[in-house]
């Protein structure tokens, strides 16, 4: 059961996030932010999506208002704010909104998906902000026809944006191939995965460079997986369950850093995550804590780059991809050493005990007495979880007296210090 609109006529959720990530901002500060922004939208504002639309460097937003028949185009400010709306008409019912440069002239685009008219609405950029009157393609057949979720990509590998819709009362996902021109071909229908598709997510999940397509369903429990034929037609769906009772959405990116794209379901019992094998297969889902809303989104809110997972809702919440840097022993005592001489060496394992990748910028040693210890170690730039390389270090004091130093870790995993606390005392031989 995915709810259609929010309960208020106000959209605050991913503009607090864009602002955030436009602004350079911290996880706590994200917090802050969510709570501050709220914006005036039209009625039932049901879905947002993000692109530059004057092409300055700025995120703007466009919302598609369920009940108003009409998208809000929200451009962005300096001070990250965004200025008061301008409203576009189109057809009917518009549950779902994306963005994308459709006609090739560098200028981003709209389209809705108009839930209960089988119409497509295309809104043109002039690339200032403002958008052309929309222009409608049919799309979806059944009695009453329902738009659910409109995605974009380009699934025949001719450079020219195409469009995905679910049709959740049909149950079919259709294909609407791009002619480069902002006009589209007629639909190419395909079966849905379990019956009633109600939220798309598209990206390459076996590798060959041909998009490819996941999609739940309302009232089931899995998630549909079609690898694309790279002509805009795609295979059988291949299906894969977690346990939630009803979802709202499903997304995607690569959260563990392994190369291949992993799978997010908003379910009610939290987000469950499938991690892709890169062979257009998925892994046994894990479950992380709920986040609130509809529409799921991916996207690196704190900037440590692991793509983290937000909802866009009256009630947003983030969940922050972190990695985690475990570091054992970090701390070793070599004793009495002989100037000159080279102590035996110990080793210290530097692991990433969480989810996300570690990018590590450098290892090194640091503080005055770093020339009196010798520091090697296995470690490339990227850990992946569940890796762990080695740092050896030694004694190789070549001034007399009392020598501390430290091996210094630099990466994205900052919750802590990482270091390995080296002392000694040279001695004369
Ligand atoms: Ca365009
Ligand atoms: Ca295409
Ligand atoms: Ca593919
Ligand atoms: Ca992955």
């Amino acid at each position: 059961m995915r709810d259609e609109g929010f309960s208020e006529d106000r959209v605050v959720f991913v503009a607090v996030l864009l602002l955030a990530l436009a602004s350079g901002a911290t996880a706590s500060d994200q917090r802050y932010l969510f709570n501050k922004l709220d914006l005036a939208a039209g009625k039932s504002p049901s879905a947002v999506a993000t692109g530059d639309f004057r092409g300055i460097g700025k995120l703007d937003l466009g919302v598609a208002n369920r009940d108003s028949n009409s998208i809000s185009v929200f451009l962005g400010k300096p001070d990250g704010t965004f200025q008061r709306a301008v409203d576009y008409d189109v057809l009917a019912s518009p549950l779902s909104v994306a963005v994308g440069d459709f006609n090739r002239d560098h200028k981003p685009d709209i389209v809705v998906a108009d839930r209960s008219v089988s119409r497509v609405s295309i809104l043109l950029g002039n690339g200032d902000g403002t958008f052309q009157p929309h222009v409608d393609y049919p799309s979806g057949t059944g009695t009453p026809p329902a738009l659910y979720f409109i995605a974009t990509g380009d699934f025949n590998n001719d450079g020219k944006l195409d469009l995905a819709v679910a049709n959740i009362d049909s149950g079919l996902i259709d294909i609407l191939l791009g002619k480069g021109d902002g006009t589209f071909l007629p639909f190419i229908e395909h079966p849905g995965g379990f019956g009633h598709p109600d939220s798309l997510a598209v990206g390459g999940f076996n590798n060959d460079g041909k998009l490819d397509l996941a999609s739940t369903s309302e009232g089931s429990n899995g998630v549909s997986v079609w690898l694309g034929n790279g002509d805009g037609t795609l295979g059988v769906p291949q299906s894969y369950f977690g346990d939630w009772a009803y979802h709202r959405s499903v997304t995607v990116a690569d959260y563990n850093g392994d190369g291949n794209l992993d799978l997010a379901v908003n379910g009610s019992q939290g987000i469950w995550i499938f991690p892709g094998k890169g062979d257009g297969t998925f892994g046994m889902p894990m479950s992380y804590v709920p986040v609130g809303g509809d529409d799921l989104i991916s996207v690196d809110i704190d900037g440590d780059g692991a793509p983290d997972i937000t909802g866009a809702s009256a009630i947003p919440t983030a969940i922050f991809n972190t990695p985690v840097a475990a570091l054992y022993p970090n701390r070793f005592d070599f004793g009495r050493q002989s100037l000159s001489t080279s102590s035996v060496s110990r080793t210290a394992t530097f692991s990433n005990a969480g989810p996300a990748p570690i990018f590590i910028k450098s290892i090194a040693l640091t503080s005055l007495n770093r020339t009196e210890f010798t520091e090697t170690h296995t470690c490339g730039d990227t850990l992946a979880p569940g890796e762990n390389c080695t740092i050896t270090v030694a004694s190789t004091p070549v001034t007399a007296g009392f020598k501390w130093a430290y091996v210094t870790i630099l990466d994205n995993a900052q919750h802590k210090l990482q270091e390995v606390t080296l002392t000694g005392t040279a001695v004369a031989p």
